[in-house]
């Protein structure tokens, strides 16, 4: 099968063009280096099945940054059959250089200047056609966010397969190149994205803009709990009602053992979890706006100061906030950072991130112990524990991982996301949670039934079943934190993936939706919820997390520590926590 690469800067809509041609759901958004591996797509092309690989921005061929190491790999090794090369329209005076470094006999370019729409609204001129007659290499304008000019590239792309393209114009030289751009291309005097310089008088004004940024994302978690939680609730009442109504009638003749395993192991288990997916999404949705409109490079450049102070930088809090998300993709945008000091110490800080899958224990919890009027306050002190703990593990290990590369950022112009791309980024979330669901939350529901159902005759979920004999062993170390048998076993499911630990809890207590949450306040009080909080928010992060530190790290020691710090410091905190506490209320 042939292949098209896509090639070009970070942040010049790659992915955006990549989901376009090929409708998939690449991960999108206004900052420099958010793709960090290979993508690949097969898509139909004039009645010819085509592969098209969304490559990793590069500054030039001779990157030294992981990143920009995956796409030069790439292309060394792989033949390539049409390069795309991706220009922003109102930057290629500055981006043509990498042309001239891609360019090379027989393989034929088609130059790509994207973003249109923003150099028309710039009053940036490109004759295009003359440019491309001049280079020997066609051109192309399109506005792959908006749609424009993509159908006239495939057309070039098609051409450019059957061979009826100039390929490869031996002498691309950067000289001749530039020479052409200054001819075709012009910028009015003063070509500023007003909007932007408007916005950011007020955003990324010295004082108040950190304010602003803490407000902004506090407001951003009020809007989100508000009107998820609705939502939330109406998914629950949906999921009893169902097992009442069709289930339970459909498989009342199974026999005891079966039908206990499939209501209130895999159903009541797998139905708690899925219940928070609509949140979730629209937490997602919320993210995704900050980081596709560009404040998110806002936010890296007001924290730098800050965070340098603890041997960090702007990039490493942007990588904390995208762990808000989930670690896992967060971990592998440290790709970017050249320093190596810099992305273990970032790497270590990163699992502390209140990802979206310990979102939805608080969540639970949250609204199992706490007033509503409260929740969004509690909610919001676990994300600043969070950036606490990422601060105090990060100046405690500073000295260890040091920082040897200078931060320079560019700060893209403020982009509005479209109604497209929210879509596929919520459907990007569902299939998130369906992977880890088949993945993980399956295996991890039965597992703790089977814990807490065997030995036969033992009551279900009693001291006597498996589970409360681990539970009670561990009772020594855990009963100092308030954290009772029960919650300790979903803990232990939780070092698999956090969202067990919600479907675990279901299971133990044979329970879901608001008799759960009943069942789990008549249990505890606040102040043992939040120590639980506390320890779920730091201890040991999941699986794929672990897996992914090992992989990027390639250090089994550095692994090991990223597992056995959080541990301590998440029972640490616990304990304080909960001594003091339990002494005041
Ligand atoms: N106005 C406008 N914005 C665009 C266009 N194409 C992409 N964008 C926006 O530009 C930003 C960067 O897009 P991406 O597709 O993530 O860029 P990329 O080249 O894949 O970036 P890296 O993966 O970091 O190398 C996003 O906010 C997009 O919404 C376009 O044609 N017009
Ligand atoms: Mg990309």
């Amino acid at each position: 099968m042939k292949r098209i690469a896509l090639i070009g800067m970070p942040n010049t809509g790659k992915s955006t063009l990549f989901n376009r041609l090929t409708g998939a759901h690449a991960k999108v958004g206004n900052w420099p280096g958010l793709t960090v591996d290979l993508l690949s797509a097969k898509l139909l092309l004039g009645g010819e099945m085509v592969h098209l690989v969304d490559l990793p921005g590069i500054h030039d061929l001779r990157g030294h940054s992981s990143d920009e190491a995956v796409a030069t790999a790439f292309l060394s090794q792989h033949i390539v059959d049409v390069a795309l090369v991706l220009l922003n329209a109102s930057q290629i005076e500055r981006q043509i250089g990498l042309l001239a470094q891609i360019a090379r006999p027989g393989l034929p370019v088609i130059v790509v200047l994207n973003m249109a729409d923003e150099a028309a609204a710039l009053g940036i001129t490109v004759a295009h056609q003359k440019l491309a007659e001049q280079i020997g290499v066609p051109v192309c304008m399109v506005s792959a966010k908006y749609g424009q000019g993509v159908d006239q590239l495939q057309k070039l792309i098609v051409e450019a397969l059957h061979g009826k393209l100039p390929s490869g114009a031996p002498t691309l030289d950067s000289n001749a190149l530039e020479a052409a751009v200054r001819q075709n291309v012009s910028v009015p005097a003063r070509a500023s994205h007003a909007l932007t310089e408007k916005m950011d008088r007020v955003l990324l004004h010295p004082w108040a803009g950190l304010p602003i940024f803490f407000a902004i994302m506090f407001l951003m978690f009020e809007a989100v709990f508000n009107l998820g939680k609705p939502i939330q609730d109406g998914m629950a009442w949906a999921i009893t009602a169902f097992r009442s109504t069709a289930l339970e009638p459909a498989l009342a003749a199974l026999p005891a053992l079966l039908k206990g395993l499939l209501l209130d192991g895999l159903y009541n288990g797998i139905g708690t979890v899925a219940s928070f997916v609509p949140l979730i999404i629209l937490f997602f949705l919320g993210m995704a706006m900050i980081e596709d409109t560009g404040y998110l490079s806002r936010a890296a450049f007001l924290m730098d100061a800050l965070m340098s102070r603890f041997g960090l930088d702007g990039r490493s809090f942007v990588m904390i906030l995208m762990g808000f998300g989930c670690n896992v993709p967060a971990l592998m945008g440290t790709r970017v950072m050249r320093s190596r000091g810099l992305r273990f110490l970032t790497m270590l800080v990163i699992p502390m991130s209140l990802c979206s899958a310990r979102l939805q224990v608080f969540l639970f919890f949250i609204a199992a112990l706490f007033p509503t009027r409260a929740a969004p306050l509690v909610l919001f002190s676990l994300y600043l524990i969070s950036i606490a703990t990422a601060m105090l593990t990060s100046q405690l290990f500073k000295r260890r991982f040091v920082n040897s590369d200078p931060f320079v950022l560019e700060i893209p112009p403020y982009r509005f996301p479209t109604l497209r791309q929210m879509v596929l980024r919520g459907w990007h979330e569902v299939m998130h949670f369906l992977r880890r669901a088949t993945r993980f939350i399956t295996a991890g529901v039965v597992f703790v039934w089977l814990l807490t159902n065997f030995p036969t005759g033992a009551a279900p979920g009693g001291a006597d079943t498996l589970a409360g004999h681990i539970g009670s062993f561990l009772d020594p170390v855990m009963s100092p934190l308030g954290i009772d048998p029960k919650l300790t076993i979903a803990l232990i499911f939780g070092f698999v993936a956090k969202e067990i630990v919600i479907g675990s809890l279901a299971v133990i207590y044979a329970q879901e939706g608001q008799a759960l949450t009943a069942a789990i306040a008549h249990q505890i009080d606040w102040v043992q919820a939040y120590s639980f909080m506390l320890f779920t928010l730091v201890y040991t992060p999941c699986l794929s997390t672990i897996a992914t530190i090992r992989n990027e790290a390639k250090s089994a020691i550095f692994s090991l520590l990223a597992v056995a710090w959080p541990l301590a410091l998440a029972w640490v905190t616990s304990f304080v926590f909960y001594q003091v506490a339990r002494q005041l209320f």
